[in-house]
């Protein structure tokens, strides 16, 4: 029975973060810069050696750039976006970095069922070998009106679908988050409908744009993005890409996700960023750029319209942006 209050997804950024918090992680970005270049071990979240220790995917990067994604925005540096994090596995606030190294990433085995020709369970190590990675600089807008643009390293989402071989009853595609509440301090909160799941349709996971991640500047995933695999899918709202994959599952039933299930009246499949469509509290007219604290103007589509507008052509009954 889900309990009622107020939690942070009930809020815009702007309220779930004070600025005496930005403060403050200002301050403590400022003291792991310090220890990182002293070689104390508070800097190792940055850097490669943090990986390497327990990834044995970290000769695999960095990875050619696929330079057919442009974005006009100056990438986020690592240091911000490796410490503002949404997860909620690991706390229900942005500060989980270090709480997510305790995930363990290695055996990852990740389990393809449902309706495909080539159901199969596969390490991680034995799906890197069979696709080919490259890097692509995507945007990312979080329902909250936050935004980030990050070199991702991984592979088109199609492939993954390709390897399944879908059969023509499956209509969605399933994702879900790893579940180990004793390694996960938030998944013991048990009122939230864990494992975390996602979904797509068949025709958003083979757009080209849908992206399974790997790695994140030159790197394997550091762990609080989403290690050892997660999805990015720009066009969508952030919550659409589900860190830390397990399962996929070919589906002709609409999957119903972790966000919808808590609140449907306000987190719905489709999730597209669209600026003219406020969420129920707050304006999406303008978003804040971490780093730089700049408010842009949000795009229709996150400015992917080019690729994924005709996706929805036919679907004007549905909620298509929330
Ligand atoms: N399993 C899981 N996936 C998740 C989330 C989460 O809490 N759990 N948060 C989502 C949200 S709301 C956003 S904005 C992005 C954040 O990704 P980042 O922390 O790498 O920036 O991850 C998404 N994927
Ligand atoms: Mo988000």
């Amino acid at each position: 029975m889900p309990i009622i209050k107020k939690r942070a997804w009930d809020l815009p950024e702007s309220a779930v973060t004070p600025e005496h918090v930005f403060l403050n992680r200002r301050q403590i970005l400022a003291g792991l810069g310090f220890a990182a270049a002293s070689g104390v071990a508070g800097g190792s979240l940055f850097s490669r050696a943090a990986h390497a220790a327990d990834d044995p995917s970290a000769e695999l990067y960095p990875v050619a750039r696929n330079d057919a994604y442009q974005v006009e925005r100056a990438i986020t540096p690592e240091k911000v976006s490796s410490t503002y994090n949404n997860f909620y596995e690991f706390g229900s606030h942005k500060q989980i970095a270090s709480a997510a190294q305790a995930l363990k990433i290695r055996p990852w085995e990740v389990k393809i069922d449902g309706l495909c020709d080539n159901p199969q369970t596969i390490g991680i190590d034995d799906l890197l070998s069979k696709v080919q990675l490259e890097e692509r600089v995507y945007r990312h807008r979080c329902v909250e009106a936050w935004a980030m643009t990050v070199p991702w390293s991984g592979f088109p989402l199609a492939d993954l679908v390709k390897l399944a071989g879908p059969q023509a009853g499956a209509k969605y595609l399933r994702m879900e988050t790893f579940f180990d509440p004793e390694v996960a301090s938030g998944q013991r909160a048990s009122w939230n409908p864990w494992p975390y799941v996602e979904g797509l349709t068949i025709e958003e996971a083979t757009n080209e744009l849908a992206f399974m991640a790997t790695g994140i500047y030159g790197k394997p995933l550091a762990k609080q993005f989403g290690a050892p695999l997660r999805l990015a899918v720009p066009w969508k709202y952030g919550f659409k890409s589900i860190k830390s994959i397990v399962r996929f599952t070919f589906t002709a039933e609409r999957p119903v996700s972790f966000w919808e299930k808590i609140q449907a009246a306000e987190y719905g499949f489709w999730a597209n960023v669209n600026p003219e469509v406020p969420h129920p509290r707050w304006s999406q007219a303008t978003e804040r750029l971490l780093a730089t604290d700049e408010r842009v103007p949000t795009r229709l589509y996150n400015g992917y319209g080019e690729q994924v507008a005709h996706l929805y052509k036919d679907l004007e009954g549905e909620a298509l942006f929330m």
